[in-house]
């Protein structure tokens, strides 16, 4: 922070979205006056997005709570931080004495995976809990990414990003990072990168049901039929095997299972599949050829790839394809970052471990296996409903919005309303947080320090940044940590008034010495005691990281200090191959034909023939709108009115409906209206329209957001279907109905 005239000039990450940009604020007496990218940042370089000037709108908005608040006669009001806590401590334990344990169900949203100050402390409140009943978002989003990556590479976290600096064509399949900038793949000002690849002869392709903005600005882009690209990308790795392309260069004596995938492939020929995907059989054909004809390429996969009934499987064959053409792990195709810390791949022994496994349980109702120990969000509601042992009761929010965010949203509010006890840790009085008995705000993220613990493991470039508090705290303000740790001191029974820093220097404690001798693990703890909280713990683990001081054995290594005193960040360099040190399996190879996956095409089998429905509605994400929660900002919240359903001229004619008129969308007896847009960006038979909408509840406090609702997609989506390996929701492709309105 420097200081000049009145003005002092800050700076941090952004930790909206995935993209981790380099932020520079202008403040004047607490107050923020201006926010821009920048231009300094080691790995953003100046680049921002109108989701980042946000910032100081959120840091503004009148309606972001800052005081807990209690329901009183089915009324949510303002209390005192002391008595927030007490009623948790009267209701929270007695559900857990009358139901057992499995009654408290937890529920983390997108938001917790930006801010340390939750993420870290998550272990601690679910092992206080003790229930098996844990949901994340992360089954809305990548969770078959990480079933396939910890198939193949033993470390849930260990996913491969393209080397976008060093490539010569970059094939995209459902992701728009010109919109979302990136996810599963820390890359600020994609837009850019992709201009210079093109620039210097590079290729662009995209796969996507909509031209999107993304497709627009590439070298080529494919109309995919949706719910369809594991079909697809069968064709490409059967070609791949039938034109003897394949080409494993140095992974070679580290691949396990080529000829199980070999064997496993025959029934998917590029003329069998083509009619289930909509893309020509000789087109399948010929991608298949040119990526493995070119020296550096890279495939890669988002959101579209991920919320379908096949996600696991294609997230599988986008890895499996970079490693038949020789592109994983290599420069300029897709490779494994190497975070300063907190990942799985680069702690333990390099080069083996213990992989990953899934289904040491099954969620009561439905018996949907756990995978990275929770169960699917979509099984919430039916946990919550179905009587009997191990029905869930309780239930702790943090920042998760699942009434707009989930499937069938309707009928999880519903469930919500039955529940005991109900907390929230969440900054707006909202659609899921209105059901909720006690909720604790956090600070605004200005008042909070924080670092990128996952996102720092999908970077396009090593870095290694950190963001301190911009501003103090308002009076009597917990960090949302302290928060944690309260809640975690009250499932433990040591009391709404325990000394929570105390309890954390407890826990740190016990698992330093866990791992160090006597006088170290002393030394260690003098080392870290200039921090506390999770600054404490993110100094640990950059202490013991591959690039650490290892307190003190390496002193030009790397610790917290060294990171907070480089505003703009240090650069760790590119990329660099990494196989066989970062995997983590049991037998020290890549799995390429995990039994899992190999056993899950029989299902795809079975379903080549399935036909195509007449209209199908997938999502789209818009650059000024994150999910459920920023429609409530007056900088994003401006301009003309963008939850639309796109429509292609051709269907609107043929189901009778007019640009900027209202339709009816029905599926399976669920319903929403919404307004028409015409479009050709969209492949007849496909609709889009956004997520995360339906701010039209009663008792929400979204001022702005209520004024223009708009309807919720997810209020048509069937919670009970999955992606059955990873539990993934299938938010994308489902077949609708839609009439005109009046
Ligand atoms: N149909 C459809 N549905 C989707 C998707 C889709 O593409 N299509 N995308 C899915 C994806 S990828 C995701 S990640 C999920 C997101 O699912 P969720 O995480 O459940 O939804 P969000 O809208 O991100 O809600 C975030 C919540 O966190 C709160 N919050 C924001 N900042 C903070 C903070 O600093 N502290 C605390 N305590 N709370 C905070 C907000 O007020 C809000 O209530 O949605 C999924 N839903
Ligand atoms: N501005 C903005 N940025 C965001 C977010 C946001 O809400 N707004 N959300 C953040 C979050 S939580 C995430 S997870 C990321 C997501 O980042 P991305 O995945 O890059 O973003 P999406 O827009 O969801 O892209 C999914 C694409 O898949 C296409 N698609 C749909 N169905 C199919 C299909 O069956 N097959 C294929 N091939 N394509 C399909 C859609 O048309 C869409 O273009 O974005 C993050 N960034
Ligand atoms: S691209 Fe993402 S990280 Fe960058 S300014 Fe926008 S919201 Fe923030
Ligand atoms: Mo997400």
């Amino acid at each position: 922070m420097t200081s000049m005239g009145g003005e002092t000039i800050a700076h941090r990450i952004c930790s909206f979205c995935e993209a981790c940009c380099g932020l520079e604020l202008t403040l004047r007496d607490g107050k923020v006056m201006s926010v821009r990218g920048n231009a300094n940042d080691v790995f953003s370089k100046g680049y921002i997005c109108p989701k980042g000037a946000a910032l100081k709108d959120l840091h503004e908005d009148p309606d972001r709570l800052r005081q807990p608040l209690i329901k009183r006669d089915g009324r949510l009001v303002e209390a005192t931080w002391q008595e927030a806590f007490a009623e948790i401590e009267r209701r929270l334990p007695d559900v857990m004495k009358r139901h057992g344990r499995n009654s408290v169900a937890t529920v983390v949203g997108n938001p917790a995976a930006h801010s340390f100050g939750l993420l870290l402390y998550i272990p601690r409140v679910a092992r206080a809990l003790g229930s098996i009943n844990i949901f994340t978002a992360s089954t809305l989003d990548q969770m078959p990414k990480q079933l396939s990556s910890g198939l193949m590479y033993g470390a849930w976290l260990s996913i491969p990003v393209p080397d976008i600096e060093r490539t010569e064509l970059l094939m995209i399949i459902g992701g728009n990072p010109i919109v979302s900038n990136g996810s599963l793949w820390t890359v600020p000002d994609f837009h850019g990168k992709a201009k210079a690849l093109l620039a210097r002869g590079g290729e662009l392709v995209v796969v996507d049901p909509r031209r999107t903005e993304t497709a627009e600005a590439a070298s080529r882009h494919l109309f995919i039929r949706p719910r369809t690209d594991a079909f697809f990308l069968l064709g490409i790795v059967h070609t791949l095997f039938k034109e003897n392309l394949v080409r494993l260069g140095r992974l070679e004596e580290h691949l396990a299972g080529v000829e199980d995938l070999e064997a496993a492939i025959g029934p998917f020929a590029a003329d069998i599949v083509a009619p289930r995907c909509a893309i020509p059989a000789e087109t399948i054909r010929n991608l298949a050829r040119t990526l493995a004809r070119t020296e550096r390429a890279a495939v890669y996969g988002r959101m579209g790839a991920c919320t379908q009934e096949y996600g696991t499987m294609v997230n599988w064959l986008i890895d499996v394809i970079n490693i038949l053409t020789g592109h994983l792990d290599e420069p300029g195709g897709s490779m494994f970052p190497k975070a300063p810390a907190f990942a799985a791949n680069i702690s333990g022994q390099p080069g083996i471990g213990r992989g990953v496994i899934t289904g040491r349980r099954k969620s009561r109702v439905s018996g949907a296996p756990e995978v990275m120990g929770e169960f699917p969000i979509g099984c919430l509601a039916e946990e919550i409903e179905v009587p009997g042992e191990g029905q869930v009761k309780a239930l702790i929010s943090i920042a998760t919005n699942p009434v707009l965010a989930a499937p069938n949203g309707p009928r999880l509010a519903a469930a919500l309303e039955r529940l005991e006890f109900m907390v929230s840790l969440d900054i707006y009085l909202n659609e899921t947080t209105r059901h909720a008995d006690v909720i604790l705000p956090g600070p605004s993220q200005l008042e909070s320090s924080n670092y990128e613990v996952g996102l720092s493991q999908f970077v396009y470039r090593n870095v290694a940044r950190f963001s301190p508090a911009t501003l103090s705290h308002a009076e009597g303000q917990p960090a949302e940590w302290e928060n944690m740790m309260r809640l975690t001191a009250i499932a433990l029974g040591k009391g709404a008034d325990a000394d929570v820093h105390r309890l954390d220097d407890e826990f740190l404690a016990d698992e330093i010495r866990g791992r160090s001798r006597g006088a170290d693990s002393k030394a260690a703890l003098h080392a870290l005691s200039q921090w506390k909280g999770p600054d404490r713990l993110l100094d640990m683990a950059i202490r013991r990281g591959p690039y650490g001081d290892q307190f003190g054995l390496n002193p030009d290594g790397l610790n917290l200090a060294k990171i907070a005193a480089q505003p703009n960040g240090i650069d760790l360099g590119a990329l660099a191959p990494r196989v066989p040190e970062m995997l983590r399996t049991p037998s020290g190879r890549i799995e390429l034909a995990p039994e899992m996956l190999i056993a899950d095409l029989k299902r795809a089998g079975a379903d080549l023939a399935r036909p195509a429905p007449d209209l199908v509605i997938v999502g789209r994400r818009q650059l000024r709108s994150n999910n459920s929660w920023m429609h409530n900002l007056p900088i994003l919240a401006k301009g003309t009115f963008r939850c639309t359903v796109m429509v292609h001229p051709e269907d609107a004619k043929r189901l009778g409906l007019s640009h900027g008129s209202r339709a009816r969308i029905s599926s399976d007896g669920r319903a929403i209206e919404a307004q028409v847009e015409f479009s050709d960006e969209m492949m007849p038979g496909v609709v889009s329209l956004p997520h995360g909408w339906g701010h039209d509840l009663p008792g929400l406090r979204l001022t702005l957001a209520a004024r223009r609702p708009g309807p919720n997609l997810n209020a048509l989506f069937d919670d009970a279907l999955r992606d059955p390996l990873s539990g993934n929701s299938v938010l994308s492709g489902v077949p609708i109905e839609m009439t005109p309105v009046g």
